[in-house]
């Protein structure tokens, strides 16, 4: 099977160091406010991001393209402390510090300390309603990197944050931007070239269909089931290519607002995603019957000649793209589902 690694050439904490500009270890810190704050939306990636070359710097074996969803995000707070634990927050309950998310953010946030005795009180809030099913990870170390910003005074600009972003969680590196984004998969072994930028543009009748099979946890999370294909997916060789061309296409769609051609590339992006999970050993499947029923609902309506398309991630829930003038006929066929308007004015 083709080897995609590539070593890392810098450590999580030299690539820090490097990015936020400090070689000492303290001038980054000297300015910090008494508390930051930091805000940032979730993202649905229109072409995905499915596999790391580099594990410890989080570095994609493709790039991705994103849309944000305004009002659905994570909002967080920070101040410095003394103590022998991260006081860690999340929608006003109190963690252990053993907790998965604890550890993880108190991982991250290792990176970031002025001495080895400051602890983080983190309080952060998940905007987006538990039941919407949308992974949060993104905007939340996106906020938590706008949050570092702001509490250090860096002033760094969205590249650089984006940088930090990524190291927390791939798909947050997107999540610095409204709109369209676009994560460059990056060449270098130091990870300095990937990061997202914005896609500058709009489209007012563009919209997002929240539709919701099963709001639980999955069983297998994102950084697992991803660095599983990668080992052991016969079907993934071809992936990283398609997922290169459909970024272009899906590029190109946005910037000529065609949107048939966003619509089945996205859908498409996500199939073939979906497939390298279900042909990985043990096999990955996120789908559950409804989801099977929905996809199929949603064919039938293309059949009708309602202009719908959809995209899935890591879980069972689709997302549905459509234009505007379809809302009605989306509205009827699928009941209550949120409608997102990412342009709207
Ligand atoms: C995406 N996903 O592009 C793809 C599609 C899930 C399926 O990015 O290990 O939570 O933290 O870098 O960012 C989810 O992966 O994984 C993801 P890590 P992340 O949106």
């Amino acid at each position: 099977m083709k080897d995609f690694s590539q070593s890392a050439s810098l450590s999580p904490q030299a690539f820090v160091n490097q990015v936020i500009g400090h070689r000492s270890g303290v001038n980054a810190f000297s300015q910090a406010k008494s508390r930051g704050f930091g805000e940032a939306p979730v993202n649905i990636a229109l072409s995905k991001y499915w596999g790391k070359r580099e594990t410890s710097l989080n570095l994609p074996i493709n790039g991705s393209v994103s849309i944000s969803l305004p009002g659905l995000g994570t909002q967080t707070e920070l101040a410095l402390s003394e103590g022998k634990h991260d006081q860690i927050v999340l929608n006003d309950h109190t963690l252990e510090p053993h907790a998965a998310f604890a550890q993880r953010l108190s991982r991250f946030l290792n990176l970031f300390r002025p001495t080895e005795h400051t602890i983080f009180q983190v309080d952060t809030h998940n905007t987006v309603p538990t039941a919407a099913g949308l992974a949060s990870s993104a905007s939340g170390y996106a906020a938590l990197v706008l949050a570092l910003d702001d509490l250090f005074q860096w002033q760094l600009s969205t590249d650089k944050l984006s940088l930090l972003a990524r190291l927390g969680s791939g798909s947050a590196c997107r999540s610095l931007y409204p709109g369209f984004a676009i994560w460059h998969r990056g060449e270098r072994s130091d990870g300095l070239d990937s990061y997202a930028e914005a896609i500058d543009t709009t489209w007012p009748d563009l919209c997002i269909g929240l539709l919701k099979v099963d709001i639980g946890e999955k069983a297998v999370g994102s950084t697992v089931g991803m660095q599983q294909t990668v080992e052991t997916c016969e079907l993934y060789q071809a992936w990283p290519e398609q997922a290169e061309n459909d970024l272009k296409s899906i590029q190109a769609a946005i910037l000529e607002q065609d949107f048939e051609r966003l619509g089945q590339t996205a859908e498409h992006n996500a199939m073939s995603m979906h497939a390298t999970m279900m042909a990985t050993w043990p096999p990955i499947l996120y789908w559950q019957p409804e989801s099977v029923a929905a996809m199929q609902q949603v064919w039938q309506l293309r059949q009708q000649g309602v202009a719908v398309y959809f995209t899935m991630d890591a879980g069972p829930n689709l997302k549905l793209l459509f234009l505007k003038q379809e809302k009605p006929a989306i509205m009827q066929a699928f009941g209550k589902i949120d409608v997102i308007e990412p342009f709207a004015i």
